[in-house]
């Protein structure tokens, strides 16, 4: 399969985040897509090509516009106000207050716009983020166009962004914003498969009251593990989305039988859903040796995970999300692809 990579990813690059006490340098780093890339070459899984340029509007249907907006705006604003280091956040909008008046100050609106110090700004972070998104969307219009599957390397990640807040490494949400693609060229409903560690919150919430995408979570328990605030197995989707979303939080310690199982359930209700599209949330933070993680997968089962989605039978659209043991990452997502290809 084609893999659509973006060297301008690299601009995103000596980031810092909070983590549990520390502002320590993220876990997210380039090195991790490079790798990745690389191994693609090696495998020969397929050409390797450059995004084309696509504008926002799409980002813009799954996102609020205003959210959109504002992130090319943060790291000028960042400076401008004397700050320098990494732009972050420390003051959130939580129960109690005003959520619903956008404050001036470009450090308020950054805890407006997220839900963590996860997401920070460096000068290069908007333009990996839009060649990101335009990896994304390159890679969705060859599934669109016939191609049975593509491979969108993304980086940054897509997957906590929700409708108006960045968070978790993730700005805009590739996996969101292709699967809205897919619905405005042709398909009428689409599955998002996200098999990342994390539970995928922001795609969750933006399809939360809608009936034409449906999202399927795999992920470490919310109630010990990151984002902590949503992904129980009890939210089920709302409105017209009502049914359509599935959440299989899974406890420390999980392996190929658990995750493996919960793998297959998943796959019993992607099918009985009957999306023409699968967009796939591909993390590899799942692997026993990741260093923020507690599932307990081997680079062996990951071409398991391909060869079990590649059994759907559907036109499939594989996004890169998270994965942090840095030396296997390579591995392991190429290894899903080459399972499905199989
Ligand atoms: C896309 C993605 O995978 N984002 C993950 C963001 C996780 N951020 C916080 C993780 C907290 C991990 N806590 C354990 C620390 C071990 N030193
Ligand atoms: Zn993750």
């Amino acid at each position: 399969m084609k893999t659509i990579f973006s060297p301008r990813h690299a601009g995103h690059a000596g980031n810092v985040e909070l983590m549990t006490g520390k502002i320590m340098p993220a876990f997210e780093m380039p090195s991790r897509a490079e790798f990745i890339r690389a191994r693609a070459e090696e495998v020969g899984l397929g050409p390797i090509l450059p995004p084309d340029a696509f504008d926002l509007d799409t980002a813009r249907r799954v996102h609020d516009p205003a959210y959109v907006d504002f992130m090319p705006t943060v790291w000028e604003r960042w400076t401008a106000a004397g700050f320098d280091g990494t732009a972050l956040p420390y003051t959130w909008p939580t129960r109690g207050l005003r959520g619903d008046v956008v404050p001036d100050a470009i450090e308020a609106q950054l805890g407006y716009y997220s839900f963590d110090a996860g997401a920070g700004f460096v000068e290069g972070t908007w333009d990996a983020i839009r060649s990101s998104h335009d990896v994304a969307l390159t890679a969705a219009s060859l599934v669109s166009g016939g191609e049975r599957a593509a491979f969108a390397l993304c980086r940054p990640p897509g997957h906590h962004a929700g409708r108006a807040f960045m968070g978790g490494y993730c700005y805009l949400n590739n996996a969101s914003i292709a699967a809205q693609w897919l619905l405005d060229h042709g398909a009428g409903k689409v599955s998002i498969l996200d098999v990342d560690y994390h539970h995928g919150n922001g795609t969750q919430e933006i399809f939360y009251g809608r009936g034409d995408v449906q999202v399927l979570n795999l992920h470490g328990d919310p109630k010990v593990e990151y984002p902590y605030f949503l992904g129980h197995a009890d939210e089920r989707g709302e409105g017209e989305g009502e049914g359509f979303n599935h959440n299989y939080p899974l406890p420390w310690g999980t392996d190929w039988d658990g995750w493996g199982a919960a793998l297959v359930d998943a796959c019993l209700k992607l099918v009985a859903y009957g999306p023409d599209v699968v967009v796939v949330s591909l993390g590899v933070d799942t692997f026993e040796r990741d260093p923020i993680s507690k599932f307990k997968l081997v680079t062996e089962d990951y071409p398991k995970i391909g060869r079990r989605i590649e059994a759907l039978g559907l036109p499939t659209l594989f996004v890169m999300e998270g994965g942090y043991a840095v030396e296997e990452i390579g591995v392991n997502a190429v290894g899903v692809l080459t399972g499905f290809e199989e």
